[in-house]
């Protein structure tokens, strides 16, 4: 006998109860400890002025870039409220997504009323309102994005500061591996002896930086963004600092190493941080990391929607590596939906559907909030279909499968 629609509906609101109820780990963000001050960015105009709606703002707005450029952040938001809430609906995800935030908390959005607004942004003081939003989202964990690049960024940590537990760090490492020839000057200036071409000696030293950054940081990850025609093998700079000094050190250290291929940047270099692309990429250069490279581990989101299928089917094949999150573009509830689905359908439990991405604190109770949504329909109806065959699950159950969705398998991935 087929199991009432009745059973199907409990197990719906049961699975997303504990969708709701379980604390998430936010495995990849833009956001920093409160140590870092203003590098946390958070409040009405910073989630104005994030580069998403930024994007969208211009193609409503006559202004030339280098004026919208030129204004104060307060007057940018303004121009991007009017054009993109005021003066049309605000549909888009990103336009949507200031909205729940709003509305979450408890904030009257329908009276568009950006002066009130500000005000009450500017009564919140940052340790609480981090800890608000924290809860409103049931994020318990974050992980930040750390560049020593970042000359905003690098003397907080040179100077040392007492860790906020719920802040992790993951080791953002692009300059190194995209641009070695003008990387190499600044790591002699920081005191390393590396000459521009890749001697022994000078991987010997970018391994010293790396363990160096590594401590410092407790990384948890090393992390690049990669072009669409990133290619492994081949002979250049990136590949053999890849071989010679990432995978070696992420070895010794047990680390995973993150690749986020298919990014194309500055195709508007007016745009600034809007203005990057998406291409698709060539994940043979994946599939021959993780073949040749089976002692590493790799953790990795594709850009593209037309190679998350692919990157399903190789983390079939390769247990060393274990994909994560609907990154940037694929962050709309639509490919959240259909890349939730396939993986499910295809791993199962082992990778992790979701990370925020947040540029802006307050971003992560929307950008939870519509992706728990669309993650526990996903999986209630899956559960659905196991008891069409007579199967059925447990509450401890669920819970021991969302706890895994939500930071368990990560973890056991890193710790593995
Ligand atoms: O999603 C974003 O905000 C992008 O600008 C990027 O930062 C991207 O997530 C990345 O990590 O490169
Ligand atoms: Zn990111």
């Amino acid at each position: 006998m087929k199991p009432s629609s009745a059973k199907k509906k409990q197990i719906t609101a049961q699975v997303q109860a504990i969708v709701e109820s379980t604390p998430i780990t936010d495995i990849h963000t833009h956001l920093y400890d409160p140590a870092f001050g203003k590098l946390l960015l958070w409040g009405i105009d910073d989630l104005l002025v994030y580069h998403y709606l930024v994007a969208e703002s211009f193609r409503q707005m006559d202004m030339p870039f280098q004026d919208f450029w030129g204004l104060s952040k307060t007057d940018q938001a303004s121009m991007i409220w009017d054009a993109l809430f005021i003066q049309h609906s605000p549909i888009s995800e990103a336009c949507r997504g200031v909205l729940t935030t709003l509305h979450a908390l408890d904030l009257d959005v329908k009276k568009r009323d950006l002066r009130a607004l500000r005000k009450w942004f500017a009564g919140q003081k940052p340790n609480a309102y981090i800890t608000k939003c924290m809860k409103l989202a049931n994020v318990k964990s974050i992980c930040m994005t750390n560049s020593p690049f970042d000359d905003l960024e690098r003397p907080v940590w040179e100077e040392g500061f007492n860790r906020d537990p719920r802040f992790m760090a993951a080791l953002r490492i692009d300059p190194l591996l995209l641009s070695w020839k003008e990387t190499a000057p600044q790591l002699a200036q920081w005191g390393y002896e590396v000459t521009p071409a890749l001697s022994q000696k000078t991987i010997s030293e970018v391994r010293k930086f790396l363990a160096h950054w590594t401590l410092k940081l407790q990384a948890r990850y090393l992390m690049v963004s990669l072009p669409p025609d990133f290619n492994f093998p081949a002979d250049n700079d990136c590949n053999r600092l890849i071989e010679h000094a990432i995978l070696p050190h992420c070895r010794e250290y047990n680390l995973p190493f993150a690749l986020m291929p298919g990014v194309r940047r500055a195709v508007n270099p007016q745009l600034k941080l809007a203005g990057d692309g998406v291409g698709l990429s060539n994940l043979n250069s994946l599939s021959n990391l993780c073949s040749t490279f089976p002692e590493n581990k790799f953790l990795a989101t594709v850009l593209a929607r037309e190679n998350q299928h692919e990157l399903c089917i190789l983390a079939r094949k390769f247990r060393n590596l274990h994909i994560f999150g609907c990154w940037w573009f694929m962050n709309v509830p639509e490919l959240i939906d259909e890349t939730t689905r396939l993986r499910l359908e295809l791993l199962g439990l082992s990778m992790t559907p979701q990370h925020s991405d947040a540029r802006v604190l307050d971003q992560i109770i929307y950008k939870w909030r519509h992706s728990k949504k669309i993650i526990g329909n996903v999986l209630a109806e899956k559960y659905g279909d196991l008891l069409d065959t007579g199967w059925q699950v447990s509450r401890a159950e669920i819970q021991r499968d969302v706890n895994d969705l939500f930071g368990g398998a990560f973890e056991r991935f890193c710790s593995r």
